[in-house]
């Protein structure tokens, strides 16, 4: 069963569509009602409108602050249309149904990010239309209700069918769809205040999203999931281009983000860099003079994990890396761009997505991070933290080299993107040993080196590439066994936080094992 549409009111912000809408409204026999800026587009696309200031009896005023804000707007969208008693306050009160809404809002969201200024950004918080939004939504019963632009389409085939209406199931739809974006406003704007004001931990907290794309399954196929984009315009995989390939997976997503996020770590302007990333730890990442390079380096650390992984450069994709990675198996590559020698190679592989980026993300963007647990949300700040050279303290007896330092601080970069408890050994600006996720330090530090013993292996090296890196550890070493234990795989220098209560011992330990140590009096756990 339809409800016929005979008037709408059009509010809108962005104008895109909206003069064919007016049209095809028109021609539908629908009567428009528009405010200032709408109605003038309207005119000038040749149709007939009718100011809401001339349906009002009040002109728009206070900056446009109040336009629809009056008993004849919202007395037309909240009528209960088979209810005797609002029919008669209808006609004691010349109100006139309103059948359709559609609004889109002040741009918040937008000014917000353009970086405007405080009086700026509060101009920009629209009252009248989300007001009208939710008096529409509510009234779904009889009234319909389009927030998006890419509703109008929708919109207009179901007039079609329905022969000039709409059905009650499409009017709860978009109703619910209204409330979401009404929602995702005020939660845009509460964010944005706390921010402004700074305001650390708000009492109350409003998260907001867009549904970006349906998944197949969530981590296991007998979980449901959705991928939600909250509009931010940070490099990476919500903001991607997806060239070739089947959609995204959950994981994928997961992966792809984190390395990007890891590789973004990596100025381009230092050299190509490359990470490569299974179930959400990296298993091998390097600089090298070309990206090919840093590609080969990267997989070299543990071929066998890099099989089906996750491959992030910090470089436009070339021909002769895309040529590299075509070698194996990998799911998904992304880059900040990618040549047409990358692009017609990866066309051959129709298994293997290709995202590229604007650009690289930056790392140290303050942004917060938002981690459901039963029961309630976690929030934090994203972890920006940067270590410099100067910031790091020699504690032992030797001083790093040069090349140790520099190994040192990439070895760090990437520890802090390794599930805790993180270690990883760093030769000439190349993981050589990753341990990630164990319970306890001695065993991540262990694994990274029976990793690169494999490796060796493998490769017919005569001693592991261990012997003679460097090593991060993401926490301090709460006793001497850890560190023993990467001196023993052959690290010679080591870059931790310090601050554990046997700090002692353990710089004791690194002297004795004549090891350089330096200490960065920062934390990067990742969990
Ligand atoms: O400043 S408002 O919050 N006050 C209002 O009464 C009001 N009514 C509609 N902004 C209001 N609107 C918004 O104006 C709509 O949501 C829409 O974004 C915009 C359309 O204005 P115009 O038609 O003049 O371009």
């Amino acid at each position: 069963e339809m409800t016929p549409i005979r008037r709408a009111l059009i509010s809108v912000s962005d104008k895109t569509g909206l003069a064919d809408l007016g049209k095809a409204l028109a021609e539908r026999g629908v009567e428009l009602l528009s405010t200032g800026g709408s109605a003038t587009a309207l005119r000038e696309a040749g149709l007939e409108v009718r100011d809401v200031a001339d349906l009002t009896g009040f002109p728009e005023m206070m900056d446009g602050r109040v336009k629809t804000l009056h008993p004849k707007v919202h007395g037309g969208l909240l009528a209960l249309r088979g209810n005797p008693e609002h029919i008669a306050a209808m006609e004691d009160h010349e109100i006139a149904p309103i059948d359709l809404l559609v609004v889109n809002l002040y741009p918040f969201e937008e000014t917000v990010a353009s970086g405007a200024d405080y009086e700026t950004c509060i101009e920009n918080i629209d009252i009248g239309g989300p007001a009208m939004i939710r008096a529409a939504a509510k009234n779904h019963g009889d009234v319909t209700v389009v927030v998006d632009v890419e509703d109008y389409e929708t919109l207009l085939t179901e007039m079609d069918e329905t022969g000039g209406g709409t059905t009650r199931v499409f009017r709860q739809r978009l109703a619910q769809i209204a409330y979401a974006r009404t929602g995702a406003y005020d939660a845009a704007v509460s964010t944005w205040m706390a921010g402004a004001v700074g305001m650390a931990a708000p009492r109350r907290r409003a998260f907001a999203g867009t549904l970006a794309q349906t998944l197949r399954y969530g981590e296991n196929p007998h979980q449901a999931a959705a991928f939600y984009i909250d509009g931010s315009d940070r490099p990476g995989v919500a903001n991607a281009v997806q060239h070739q390939g089947k959609e995204l997976s959950y994981n994928n997503i997961n992966d792809t983000d984190a390395a990007f996020e890891l590789v973004s770590e990596f100025d381009p302007r230092d050299g190509a860099t490359c990470a490569i990333i299974k179930h959400a730890n990296p298993c091998g990442v390097a600089r090298g003079a070309t990206l090919k390079e840093a590609y080969s380096r990267a997989y070299d650390c543990d071929r066998t994990s890099a099989f089906g992984g996750i491959i992030a450069l910090n470089q436009p994709l070339d021909g002769e890396t895309a040529e590299e990675i075509t070698r194996i198996f990998a799911e998904v590559v992304i880059a900040p761009g990618a040549d047409d020698d990358a692009r017609a190679i990866f066309a051959a592989k129709k298994n293997l997505r290709l995202l590229t980026t604007t650009g690289m993300a930056d790392p140290l963007a303050a942004a917060r991070t938002v981690r459901q647990v039963s029961g309630g949300y976690l929030v934090q700040d994203k972890d920006s933290g940067h270590i410099g050279p100067n910031e790091l303290t020699s504690v032992t007896k030797k001083s790093p080299t040069d090349q140790q330092l520099a190994d040192m601080l990439f070895a760090w970069k990437v520890a802090k993107h390794v599930k805790s408890n993180a270690i990883v050994y760093v030769k000439d600006g190349a993981t050589v040993g990753i341990g990630a996720g164990q319970m306890s330090r001695v065993d991540s530090t262990r694994i990274a080196a029976r990793k690169s013993q494999d490796m060796a292996d493998a490769l017919g090296l005569s001693a592991p590439l261990t012997h003679g890196s460097v090593v991060a550890s993401d926490a301090f070493f709460p006793f001497p066994d850890g560190l023993l234990a990467a001196a023993e795989a052959g690290a010679t220098a080591v870059i931790q936080p310090g601050g554990s209560m046997r700090d002692d011992e353990v710089v004791k330990a690194a002297d004795e094992a004549g090891l350089a140590m330096v200490f960065t009096g920062m934390r990067h756990f990742r969990h």
